[in-house]
């Protein structure tokens, strides 16, 4: 398959050069957007600036991974057999490759990462060597960077490969690191939560149900659970702080190791994916602060109206361009509504999902006041006994991978540039008005 998969990719390298190309040469000098210096200040928001092939984000539509929306991939995806949720070996296919895959496609993609998901030992000896009580993420990116060791694309560069060819050793490198994350992520789970008591990996599942299983989970639903959240947290075009991390410091043809930990950091800020983390210490919070019980909606009120004069965020509400609810919420709610029913902390996001938008578009400020994705996550984990919250962040990570090493690979087969915006100091831009 590796093979197949790798000469599939290869004859997609040629026409998106030409095209790249003739792009470039016949319309370089078409303006595509003008830069405010509102949005300099502002984080960039709205500034077209990069370019990402394998999703964008449209504020209103939500994500569409190559032209598909979520809500059509979850139809569209080859499932597990017997199962009904899509594998993530099927987005990571269509970003890759651009083209929907079979089921033959997605089972060559899950064997081909079991052939690769060795992870050398001093790679745990690493991990060892943490603190305990060290966060999970940083562990993590730790451990991406311990197995950097290994990267194809340094020894291919030390030896001298043309640029043309960057792209094969930088497939190699983002195939074996996909395939290593879940041993990674699980030791890590297994370690710091459960004594060290280490599950070995079983190779007849798929690449999510095998990470479930390294975790500790063998309900099929919660298999099932996993294939979702890999497949949704996958990729969300390429301005975000993971993406855009990533994609920067690969630009300086770091490796896949280098630049996927740089995104990792990113992940793991409040604002970005420890969202999902401080979603439910607030969630948890909140029916503490009630005596334990699940909170009626006025007391939701209040408590929102409280975290707000506290001068803190609505963790999991708003986003920097989605301005309706995230269809990867609804992906996760309906999901809920189907296993969930009766989880009292699932009543508790209804809740939430109520009572939040209306207080926060009455701030005036929020641009956008519907939920993101981190807003349902964590419950569903918590429903099915995984109740360790700081450790839920790497499960996103583990899926990010999808999204950002298939783009690198893109960069490296279309010799992206190294990237270097321009900054200016603020008496410059003073002087610019005049
Ligand atoms: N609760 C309270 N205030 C919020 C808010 C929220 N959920 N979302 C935005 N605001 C505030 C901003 O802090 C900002 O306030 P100031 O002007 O006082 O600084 C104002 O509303 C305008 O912000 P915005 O333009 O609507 O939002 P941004 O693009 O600047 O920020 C985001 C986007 C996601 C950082 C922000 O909505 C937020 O902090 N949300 C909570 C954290 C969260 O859920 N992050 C996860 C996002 C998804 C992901 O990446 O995983």
């Amino acid at each position: 398959m590796e093979n197949k998969l790798k000469q599939k990719f290869e004859k997609k390298i040629q026409p998106a050069r030409d095209e790249r190309k003739e792009l470039i040469s016949n319309h370089g000098n078409k303006v595509i957007g003008d830069i405010t210096l509102r949005q300099i200040y502002s984080g960039m928001r709205g500034m077209i600036s990069m370019v990402t092939e394998t999703s964008k984000l449209d504020p209103e539509d939500g994500i569409k991974f190559r032209g598909y929306s979520l809500d059509e991939l979850l139809n569209l995806l080859p499932t597990y057999k017997g199962g009904k949720q899509p594998m993530p070996e099927g987005i990571f296919y269509l970003m890759l490759i651009g083209e929907l895959p079979t089921k033959e496609d997605v089972e060559l993609i899950s064997e081909e990462w079991k052939k690769r998901s060795n992870v050398p030992d001093h790679v745990f000896s690493v991990l060892d060597s943490f603190p305990k009580d060290a966060h999970p993420m940083t562990q993590f990116s730790a451990a991406i960077l311990a197995l950097r060791g290994d990267s194809y694309f340094m020894k291919a560069y030390n030896d001298g490969v043309r640029k043309k060819d960057y792209w094969d050793s930088s497939y190699e490198d983002s195939m074996n690191l996909i395939a290593a994350l879940p041993r990674i992520a699980a030791y890590i789970y297994r370690r710091v939560y459960k004594e060290n008591r280490h599950i070995s990996p079983n190779l007849n599942l798929d690449w999510s149900g095998n990470f479930a299983h390294m975790l500790g989970f063998d309900n099929e639903e919660f298999h099932e659970l996993m294939r979702l959240y890999l497949t949704i947290h996958a990729d969300h075009e390429g301005g975000n702080v993971s993406a855009h991390s990533s994609h920067l410091v690969s630009s300086a043809l770091s490796d896949a190791y280098l630049s996927f930990s740089a995104g990792m950091n990113g992940l793991a800020g409040p604002l970005h994916g420890l969202a999902n983390q401080e979603v439910v210490k607030w969630l948890l919070k909140m029916k503490e602060y009630y005596n334990g019980d699940i909170p009626t909606k006025e007391q939701v009120s209040q408590y929102v109206q409280k975290t707000l004069s506290d001068g803190r965020v609505i963790p999991g509400f708003g986003h920097a361009v989605l301005r309706k609810t995230d269809p990867r919420y609804v992906a996760q709610r309906n999901f809920a509504l189907k296993y969930l029913k009766d989880y009292d902390l699932f009543d508790l996001v209804s809740k939430v999902y109520e009572v939040v938008p209306p207080i926060l578009e009455a701030t005036g400020k929020v641009k956008n006041p519907w939920p993101n994705v981190d807003a349902h996550s964590g419950v569903l984990l918590l429903k099915y006994g995984m109740q360790e919250y700081d450790f839920f962040t790497v499960l996103f990570g583990v899926s990010r991978s999808l999204g950002i090493l298939s783009q690198l690979i893109w960069n490296r087969a279309l010799g992206s540039p190294i990237e270097r915006p321009v900054s200016m100091p603020t008496d410059i831009i003073k002087k610019n008005l005049i």
